[in-house]
This record gives structure tokens, C-alpha cells and sequence, in this order.
């Protein structure tokens, strides 16, 4: 017989065993700790534990609520963690889904088939990266509460009350020791990622409180789950059918398995596509066999129904691209064993899956034209259109191509290129005005740095859709294609995974896409003045690159100059400052010694104001300068930006804007 100490004992020693290893590298079981993701995955991983009540059919509402002191509480109205002693372990079930990785019990439930454990880590690692964390359960008509501290449990399971209701509350305070940088929960942030969790969840009602701003509790539910997500993703474009198409089926795998698929489509006048993946509730970033289903079953049914109807005679077959232009979908997959690519489940990698979504989407796409004809012409007229702007921007390419203005004809004339044939040790500054242009010309380093001045502004490529043959005729453009000399234009990557090892190597190629293989500088960087005008000019670049160039941006090729914004000056003391806080930091420090001293600001408003010495001193050293690198994590949110930034859309623009001020000067990099 084991005493009762004796069994606390061996509690307290599991609870060393498990937790520790979490507390040891926390990063490794909630993710990064020094930018808030870990601090919040704590959260998710509540959250997604009162999900599994929904799914299981037991919870429709959770409420979150950012305590005052800085701590989260989440409740849910499930069944209640169980708090009788667990067969195995002798003590209270909830105390071991609080303490032990992978809490037990809960794989063994058939109503966790799908949702339970696939969920990263389980609420026990919250429990260990809090400094305290106290447990309510609402079950079998009583009220039960048990509190932790560093994980430890400070009493076993008890009774505090009579209750009517059932669920869960877990109320934490995060160990501050585990985090750093981003401390704090964020309301932006929660908000977003509870929204989605509503959206995916259909009939799920979340609520989330902030105490701490007092602002209005507000609450997420959507009856249409992710027909209203694909709304809500795209509701800054036109749609060009009435109704979201909602695809739902389910098929057995090899094993036996049931896997289930719940797609939403929705076509807009937009031109760039947006398919958001999420295998069990969980976003996959970079989509998988999830997604290539969706695609290639797209094309297929598309052009099948097309072909039946005899609306394809003319344009002949459509390209999966000219099909998906203008798509915003969901596809929401369940599960009961998928692999990723990586831990952080970026990408789904269950080969099944992709033959089972293609059959679901035959199937069930197949038969909603069959049943909406209006809306299946409406897609393949959109189409075809796509297929023939992107026709015309292929012959605009070319037809520039073949008069030898984008390869070959020499460099451009404004070029000031650098001596420097190796393209490792080159970089080339791309800059606004001849003046500024003419400064950096005399100050740069002439062996690797390379000038191009531009002109004024560059065509804005977002709002030339429809007239591709206008970026290849705009100088400035031309000018930048000739000076990089790796081509132009996007391949189209889709097809290459499609193909799979038979893809080509992009190294091989020579048909004129853009290959960053072939910069002649494996830096570009964009040096604007420091104020509105340079802002919108860096913008037009970027919208460029992106929209031609892409591979420059995604291989980390492309970089933004930071000059000085101001010179503090005593005497003949100078220094420059990048932010007004340092201009501050510099007036502090050289008025230390004497208080009223007389301190020069100079506030640079251009480029042009530098003299080559300053501008080199400040901007283009390469032992001295601060370059930002821009990178692009999130396609699919980078692509929203340049629609938003330099679409059509003014309103959306200007609340753009105003909401990401900060970030658009910085542009994200
Ligand atoms: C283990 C087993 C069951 C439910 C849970 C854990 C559970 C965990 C959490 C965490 C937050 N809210 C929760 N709600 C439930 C199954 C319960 C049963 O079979 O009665």
C-alpha cells in the first residue's frame, strides 16, 4: 500500500520530470520566447483545448479575458477537465493533464480522434512556464479548483462549491523568466488569432476581455465558419458571383481513416490569389497536399465543365493560373495523423491527402455548376480574361525582349556601374534624383558600388494590369531591368512543384524570367530621402520587384539605405542621428556638461542636402551603414499590402495607413 505522502511524492517527482524539460527549453515545446510567439502559443493552447470540447459537441462559447494584472484567463463550458483519480496514476486526472507532457486520458477518447494531441504540447507546458496557474472546474454538480506554482501543484484537487454548470477555467500568469522582448499579451494579436478560431469553427462563440485597456469585450461567432472567412478575406475586392461555393466531404484512407475536407471558394476582380490552408484547426503557412489537391482538381473540373459547355473553343484550355487569378479559398482539412514538413507545421506533407481533396472537390465542385451555371460562366469568363491580359503582358515582355532592350543593347546610360565583375562583393544603389545621385557618385566606393539614379516616380505596375505593355515601356523600369541584367517577369513556381524532381533548374533557364542567379549585384538597394515622397518612390520599387522581380525579394537581395534623419552639432562635435530618440539621446549627451550650451539641429530633408563625404559617412560605408533587409515571411500578407498600398482602393489605403503608419515607413523589413 502506498502511503498518502508517499504518492505526493511521486506526483511532485513526475511533475520534476516532465515540466522541467519544458521549463529547461521552453522555445523547443511553445516556440520562439524573444518575440512573443511562445508567450501566446500559451494561450492558443487553452484555447485550443476548449476547442476540442466544441468539436467533440460539449462547448459553444469560451471566454478570454487579459486580467488587470497581466495575467489570461480562459473558461470554457465543456464537460470540465475529469478530477477523479486517474487508474493509473492515483491521483486527480486534472492534476495530470496539468503536469505530465501529453497529458494521458485524453488520447485514448474516441471524441479526441481528430482535435486532441495534435494540438502542439497540451496545457501542462503552459502550467510549467507560469509562475502561478489556478484551475476551476465546473463538474458532476460541484466546483473544484487546484493551483500551481512553477508547475508544482500547491494542494491536491478540492471541492469549493455546488455548481449547476460544467467547463473549464485556466487562469495564468506567464513566468516573465521564460520570455523576453514581447512580455506583455497583446490585444491586437489575440483578437486576430481568436477571430480565425471562431471562423474555423462555425457556431463557436469566443469572447475576449481586456482588462487592462478596458476596452469593450468583444465577441467572435460565425454560423457560417469559413464561408464567412473567405468573405472576410476577401472583402476588399469585388466578388464576381453571388454565393460562397462550399465544398464539404469526407473519404477513408489506405488505413481506414477518415479524413474530412471543408473548402470554401470565393472569385474576385482581384488579380493575385489567396488559398489559406489549416490542417485540424492549425495553419499551415505554406500550404501542402492540401492545397496542391485544391489546385490541380481545379483545373480539372473547371476546364472539364467548360469544355462540356462548349465555352472554351476559342481560348482552348485554361492555365491552372488564369483559373486561380482572383481566388480567395479555405481549405480546412481534419485529420487523426498528419505529418508536417517541420515542427512549426508549415506544410502538410500526408500524401493521401491530395488525391482525397481532389476527388472531394470533382465531386462536389462538378456538381455545384452543374447545378449554378450562371456562376460557372461567370468564373470561366473571368478566367479567360486572365488568360488573355496574361497573354498580352507575355507578348509586351517579349516584344521588348526581341528589340534587346532588356538583355544584351549594353548598360543602361545613367548607370555609374562599380569595377567589380563579382557579383558577391557588388551592390548597386538605386536613387531618387540626379542630385542625390550625383552625391552618391563621388562618394561611393567605386570598386563594388554601383549608382543608378531614377527620375522622379516610377509607373505604379499595380494599376497597369491591364495595360502590361506600359511597364516595359517605362524608362525607369527599363533602365532597371538592363542595370540587373537577370531579366524579368515571374516564373511561375506552381508548375515547377506540380513537376515535381522533372521541375527545371532555374539555373538552367534561359528564357528571360527573372533568376536572381543572374544579378550582376546580389545586393539592390533602394536609398530614398526620408520623408513622404521617398516613402511612396521606395514603395513604387517594391511594388516592382515584387510584382516582376519576386525571387529578388524571397532570396534576401533586396535592401533599404537608412539615412539620417538629422545632425546634432556643438562646436565642432557632430553626430547623426536615424530617429528623433537618438537626435534626443545626442542633445542629452553633448549638453551634460554644460546645460544651456548652443546645440545646431540640422534636419535633413533629402538626400540631396548631403555632400558625398556625409552621405558616405552616414549612408554607404559598409563598415558604418545600418541596411534593412527586406524579407517577405508571409506571401500571401505581402501580397495584401501592395494591393492595399497601390491598388485602386483609396478608403482601404487610408485605413491602411493610419492603422500601420509606423510599419509603412519601415515597410516591414
Ligand atoms: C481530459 C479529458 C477530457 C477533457 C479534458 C481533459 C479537458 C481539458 C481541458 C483544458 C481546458 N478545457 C478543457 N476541457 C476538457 C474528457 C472529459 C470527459 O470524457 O468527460
Amino acid at each position: 500500500m502506498i502511503s498518502m505522502e508517499d504518492k505526493y511524492d511521486e506526483g511532485t517527482i513526475q511533475v520534476l520530470e516532465g515540466l522541467e524539460a519544458v521549463r529547461q527549453v521552453p522555445g523547443m515545446y511553445l516556440g520562439e520566447t524573444d518575440n512573443g510567439e511562445a508567450l501566446h502559443r500559451c494561450i492558443w493552447e487553452v484555447v485550443d483545448n476548449a476547442v476540442d470540447e466544441h468539436l467533440a459537441g460539449y462547448n459553444d462559447l469560451i471566454d478570454v479575458v487579459i486580467k488587470a494584472d497581466g495575467s489570461v484567463s480562459v473558461r470554457d463550458y465543456g464537460r470540465g477537465i475529469p478530477v477523479g483519480i486517474h487508474p493509473d496514476k492515483g491521483i486527480s486526472t486534472a492534476e495530470v493533464v496539468m503536469t505530465s507532457l501529453h497529458a494521458g486520458g485524453k488520447f485514448d477518447n474516441e471524441a479526441y480522434k481528430v482535435s486532441g494531441g495534435l494540438h502542439g504540447v497540451g496545457v501542462s507546458a503552459v502550467n510549467a512556464v507560469s509562475e502561478w496557474l489556478l484551475m476551476t472546474i465546473h463538474r458532476d454538480g460541484k466546483i473544484w479548483q487546484q493551483e500551481f506554482r512553477e508547475g508544482i501543484p500547491q494542494y491536491d484537487v478540492k471541492e469549493i462549491g455546488d455548481s449547476d454548470k460544467t467547463g473549464t477555467t485556466i487562469h495564468f500568469m506567464p513566468d516573465l523568466q521564460f520570455f523576453s522582448n514581447v512580455t506583455e499579451f497583446e490585444y491586437d494579436r489575440m483578437d486576430e488569432r481568436l477571430r480565425e478560431t471562431s471562423f474555423l469553427n462555425g457556431g463557436l462563440e469566443i469572447t475576449l476581455t481586456d482588462e487592462v485597456s478596458g476596452k469593450e469585450k468583444i465577441s467572435h461567432k460565425y454560423e457560417g465558419g469559413i464561408a464567412e472567412f473567405v468573405r472576410h478575406l476577401g472583402e476588399r475586392a469585388v466578388s464576381i458571383h453571388p454565393e460562397v461555393i462550399r465544398l464539404i466531404g469526407a473519404r477513408e484512407d489506405s488505413d481506414g481513416k477518415l479524413v474530412e475536407a471543408d473548402i470554401a471558394l470565393l472569385w474576385s476582380d482581384a488579380y493575385s490569389e489567396k488559398i489559406q490552408c489549416y490542417t485540424n484547426i492549425i495553419r499551415n503557412r505554406d500550404g501542402g497536399t492540401h492545397m496542391s489537391g485544391l489546385r490541380g482538381s481545379l483545373t480539372r473540373t473547371i476546364n472539364t465543365y467548360g469544355n462540356s459547355r462548349e465555352l472554351l473553343k476559342k481560348v482552348g484550355n485554361l492555365s491552372g493560373e488564369d483559373i486561380r487569378e482572383g481566388l480567395t479559398a479555405v481549405v480546412s482539412i481534419k485529420h487523426p495523423d498528419p505529418s508536417f514538413s517541420s515542427q512549426a507545421k508549415d506544410k502538410l506533407v500526408t500524401s493521401e491527402v491530395q488525391g482525397i481533396v481532389e476527388s472531394i472537390v470533382n465531386e462536389k465542385l462538378g456538381e455545384f455548376l452543374e447545378e449554378n451555371p450562371t456562376t460557372g460562366r461567370m468564373i470561366i469568363d473571368k478566367a479567360i480574361l486572365s488568360s488573355k491580359a496574361r497573354e498580352a503582358a507575355r507578348k509586351a515582355r517579349d516584344l521588348t525582349r526581341r528589340k534587346g532592350v532588356l538583355e544584351g543593347g549594353g548598360l543602361p546610360g545613367k548607370l555609374a556601374d562599380c569595377q567589380s565583375r563579382d557579383p558577391s562583393e557588388c551592390e548597386i544603389f538605386i536613387v531618387e534624383g540626379d542630385s542625390a545621385g550625383g552625391s552618391a557618385k563621388t562618394g561611393r566606393d567605386r570598386r563594388t558600388q554601383a549608382i543608378l539614379p531614377l527620375r522622379g516616380k516610377i509607373l505604379n505596375v499595380e494599376r497597369q494590369q491591364k495595360h502590361p505593355a506600359k511597364v516595359f515601356q517605362n524608362n525607369e523600369i527599363q533602365t532597371m531591368i538592363r542595370a540587373f541584367g537577370a531579366g524579368v517577369g515571374n516564373r511561375n513556381h506552381d508548375d515547377d512543384e506540380d513537376l515535381g524532381d522533372d521541375a527545371p533548374d532555374s539555373t538552367e533557364l534561359d528564357d528571360g524570367y527573372f533568376n536572381p542567379e543572374k544579378l550582376r549585384y546580389s545586393r539592390l538597394i533602394i536609398m530614398t530621402d526620408a520623408d513622404i515622397d521617398g516613402a511612396h518612390i521606395r514603395t513604387l520599387i517594391l511594388t516592382f520587384f515584387w510584382r516582376y522581380m519576386k525571387d529578388a525579394v524571397t532570396n534576401g537581395n533586396v535592401y533599404i539605405a537608412q539615412p539620417p534623419l538629422y545632425q546634432v552639432s556643438r562646436g565642432r562635435e557632430s553626430r547623426y542621428a536615424y530617429s528623433d530618440d537618438e537626435r534626443d539621446k545626442h542633445i542629452a549627451e553633448l549638453t551634460a556638461d554644460k546645460p544651456n550650451a548652443k546645440i545646431g539641429i540640422q534636419r535633413y530633408k533629402g538626400l540631396g542636402e548631403m555632400n558625398p563625404d556625409q552621405l558616405w559617412d552616414t549612408t554607404m560605408d559598409p563598415e558604418e551603414r545600418t541596411l534593412l533587409k527586406v524579407s517577405v515571411d508571409d506571401a500571401l500578407e505581402a501580397d495584401n499590402m501592395f494591393e492595399i498600398l497601390m491598388g485602386e482602393d483609396v478608403p482601404a489605403r487610408r485605413a491602411f495607413i493610419e492603422k500601420y503608419a509606423m510599419e509603412v515607413t519601415n515597410l516591414d523589413v
